[in-house]
């Protein structure tokens, strides 16, 4: 395990690494011949991906960088599950060894200096060009920086927040970005905004999989995501105070860019290829200046392949434990919570409930719906469907749902502006029609099927050598 307090790896990506190089060799591939940060290596990535292969893979030599490439970290949830120093369990086990973790958020812990700060660039010195920053798929707009980890502080509670915004390369040291209407970051950067100010971002590059965990963590707006990846790694995330902007990012991260907005000025920002499988369409985003950038003496470059296994995985796997606390208010027999590959890891919630009367179901569709904005669609079921099984959800609404009393509907609320049935998707609209349905047996649902004393039976002694599986 990679957290327990005598482990002999470092907390951080390059420790995370050496783990698995060590213990779980297979889940690791290096690759050192050139490879193309145009298509290159998302072309290779892709052909893994159809040969259902996730592997971690090193890129040692991209073609114009000196940097090795980490790509894939979270395309397996394995992986997901050893970052959180679990060494078995399905994704109900890895949840709640999550959820534990967050109820203990860890604080961060301010230090003077750190490895991130070994190489301090500045002024002209400062050349995202020097990265080997991919562009992944025919249509994106040029290249993109996919997993810089976005931290932003709350100008008016002074709490620190992270999200993951995609950033365009526009210049050397200019780079486009967009932060979803359903992010924190949203209304964060807007605040700056509004008061004619330059919001301070200080984008992280390359981290320990448990902190991407923790800082991803669906919270309110009120939660120090620092602290929540401190009870992911199961430390205090040492914060070292940036050389150019009022932040303090983590002291072993590989490279940090310090950045800040410039306020009111717009960029033409996309086509880039997203979560859903569809383009996201090129909207008038927010510019973003590079101060500073610094890094180890010999720092990884980490990215994210959109769209595919290592961003979808990701995003699902954190969101759950959030909404289920959030349904437990409403409904306090909430039993399950699953955010379904089918819907893209983002868009389909299916909800198990231990029904003590009518009306709760409806009550707990409501309740997912304001605890996660990306959902379109929340199912709420009986406690004995398995939500991490599609065909039994589809199962209940098939036979459990008369659609006029118990789906509804509400029209132009806020949801993700990446919504290929928004109601403008080619403008990149948020506003969608969010969808609940109850699909739990109702008081008239008819008698189930039974065949008596079947569990009784021993098949062996009527078919020699039957076998259970
Ligand atoms: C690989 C990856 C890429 C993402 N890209 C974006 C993005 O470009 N814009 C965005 O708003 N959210 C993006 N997200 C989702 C946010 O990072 C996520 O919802 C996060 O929790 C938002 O944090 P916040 O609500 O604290 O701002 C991405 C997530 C992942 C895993
Ligand atoms: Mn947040």
């Amino acid at each position: 395990m990679s957290l327990r307090s005598n482990s002999p790896y470092s907390p951080d990506l390059r420790g995370f690494i050496a783990f698995l190089e060590a213990e779980h060799p297979e889940h690791v591939i290096r690759i050192t011949r050139e490879v193309d940060p145009k298509f290159g290596v998302s072309a290779i990535l892709h052909r893994l991906e159809k040969d259902e292969k996730f592997p971690l893979v090193i890129f040692e030599n991209v073609k114009g960088s000196r940097l090795p490439l980490v790509a894939n970290m979270h395309a397996s949830f394995e992986r997901l599950r050893l970052a959180v120093g679990l060494d078995n369990g399905g994704v109900r086990e890895f949840v709640k060894e999550c959820a534990r973790r967050e109820a203990s958020p860890i604080a961060p812990v301010a230090v003077e200096t750190g490895p991130v700060q070994e190489i301090v660039r500045l002024g002209a010195d400062v050349d995202i060009e020097a990265l080997p920053v991919c562009t992944y798929h025919e249509k994106d707009a040029g290249k993109y920086i996919t997993a810089g980890l976005v931290l932003m502080r709350d100008p008016d509670t002074g709490i620190d927040n992270i999200g993951i915004y995609r950033l365009m390369v526009h210049e050397r040291n200019l780079l486009g970005v967009q932060i979803s209407e359903t992010a924190d970051g949203n209304v964060i950067w807007k605040k700056y905004e509004r008061r004619g100010l330059a919001c301070p971002m200080a984008v992280i590059l390359g981290h320990h999989p448990a902190f991407f965990i923790g800082s991803l963590a669906f919270s309110s707006i009120d939660t120090d995501e620092l602290a929540v990846a401190g009870a992911m790694l199961g430390r205090p995330v040492p914060l070292v105070p940036c050389r150019t902007i009022p932040l303090a990012v983590p002291a072993d991260a590989e490279i940090v860019l310090e950045c800040e907005t410039r306020p009111h000025e717009r960029r033409p920002e996309a086509p880039f290829g997203e979560f859903p499988g569809t383009y996201g369409p090129e909207r008038m985003n927010p510019v973003v200046e590079i101060k500073a950038i610094t890094h180890r003496r010999d720092p990884l470059y980490q990215n994210a392949f959109v769209g595919h296994a290592d961003n979808l995985l990701l995003s699902g796997v954190i969101r759950t434990s959030f909404i289920e606390n959030v349904v437990k208010i409403a409904c306090p027999t909430v039993r399950a919570v699953a955010v379904p590959r089918s819907g893209r890891f983002r868009f389909m919630c299916f909800i198990a409930i231990e029904k003590m009367m009518e009306g709760e179901a409806k009550q707990a569709a409501m309740a997912a719906f304001v605890a996660d904005p990306f959902l379109k669609f929340a199912v709420v079921v009986d406690h004995d469907v398995d939500v991490w099984n599609d065909t039994e959800v589809l199962h209940a609404i098939a036979t459990r749902v008369r659609a006029d009393r118990d789906i509804f509907m509400v029209p132009w609320a806020k949801g993700s502006p990446l919504d290929p049935a928004s109601y403008d998707p080619a403008q990149g609209s948020h506003l969608v029609t969010k969808t609940g349905i109850d699909a739990t047996r109702k008081d008239n649902y008819p008698e189930e099927i039974a065949v008596p004393d079947a569990d009784g039976i021993d098949l062996a002694d009527f078919i020699p050598g039957y076998r259970a599986r």
